[in-house]
């Protein structure tokens, strides 16, 4: 069976690449399971751009096909923030229930339509030939009032798709993977691989 390095150290992500190429004939291996330790300087100014660098820094250790994840939260009315900082927002160390406490609160008395949010995800590959592909998924909704929803992870409890009337947090992982900007680069990322037979 191939295999596919993911470079990423965060779990939750990790679990969603899964469930979403589990049906791939694939050993996907995050950069643990691979035995690969690379401290990555993720100073791109793009989603794609640090996707890239993860990817590409991997790869070079690895000597293999390596994919990688960079996503984050736009806030509209927040000028786009935290954007490709979502990891770093207040502190990589801080918890989530500060950070999406911090963002509605800095939301307050701001109306429903100018609430206006998404979640990006720029799925990049490298290979050792130098060869790179990248693609962006997206998921528009609003910044809700309060958390909500105890599945998914990070910015999830506050993420409310309108027309579900609830949050990605309260979503089973299957519908969050069938709707979510991870979900949608996963898949355009294999349509990729597949039609340039790197699958
Ligand atoms: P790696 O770089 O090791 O992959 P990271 O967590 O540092 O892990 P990013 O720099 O791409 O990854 O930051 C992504 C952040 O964006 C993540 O930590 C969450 O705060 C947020 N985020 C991304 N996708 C999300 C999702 O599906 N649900 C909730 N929050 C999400």
């Amino acid at each position: 069976m191939k295999r596919m390095i993911f470079a990423t150290g965060n779990e939750n992500k990790m679990k969603e690449i899964r469930e979403i190429l589990g049906s791939l004939p694939l050993e996907i291996l995050s950069m643990k399971e691979a035995g690969i330790e690379v401290d990555i300087t993720e100073d791109g100014t793009t989603f794609e751009e640090n996707a890239r660098i993860k990817a590409r820094a991997v790869c070079e250790r690895a000597g293999e096909m390596v994919l990688a994840d960079d996503s984050g939260l736009e806030v509209d009315y927040l000028n786009k923030e935290p954007g490709i900082y979502s990891a770093r927002y207040m502190g990589e160390d801080t918890s989530y229930r500060i950070k999406n406490k911090s963002l509605i609160d800095r939301l307050e008395g701001v109306p429903d339509e100018k609430r206006t949010a998404r979640f990006v995800c720029a799925i990049a590959a490298a290979f050792p030939d130098g060869r790179e592909l990248v693609v962006r998924g997206t998921i528009e909704g609003i910044i809700g009032y309060e958390e909500k929803g105890e599945n998914g992870f990070g910015y999830d409890p506050i993420f409310y798709l309108p027309e579900r009337g609830c949050t990605t947090a309260e979503l089973p992982p299957e519908e969050k993977n069938s709707v979510s900007h991870r979900g949608n680069a996963l898949r355009q990322m294999k349509k990729m691989l597949e039609q340039e037979h790197l699958l």
